[in-house]
């Protein structure tokens, strides 16, 4: 399993953040996601066998956010 910080621009509310959760979370692959909509980040947990980070990303932005890993400072060194 991979864990990565993500910042997702374009977000207007909560509702948004939920909706990229449901998402992201139905993805094969994916184990879990966490968005914020305040700190516009999010942390995903997924396997990268089975999934890429890209095509996390590339379906975050079909839903019309952009999505994109967060500063190496930012990201949790587990
Ligand atoms: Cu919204």
């Amino acid at each position: 399993m991979e864990k990565l910080i993500l910042h997702i621009e374009g977000m207007h509310c909560g509702a948004c953040a939920t909706g990229i959760q449901m998402l992201v979370s139905q993805m094969e692959g994916v184990k879990s996601i966490f968005v914020d909509y305040e700190s516009k980040k999010g942390e995903v947990e997924f396997d990268p066998v089975k999934v890429s980070q890209e095509s996390i990303f590339k379906n975050i932005e079909d839903l019309g956010y952009k999505a994109s890993a967060a500063p190496a400072e930012l990201q949790k060194n587990t």
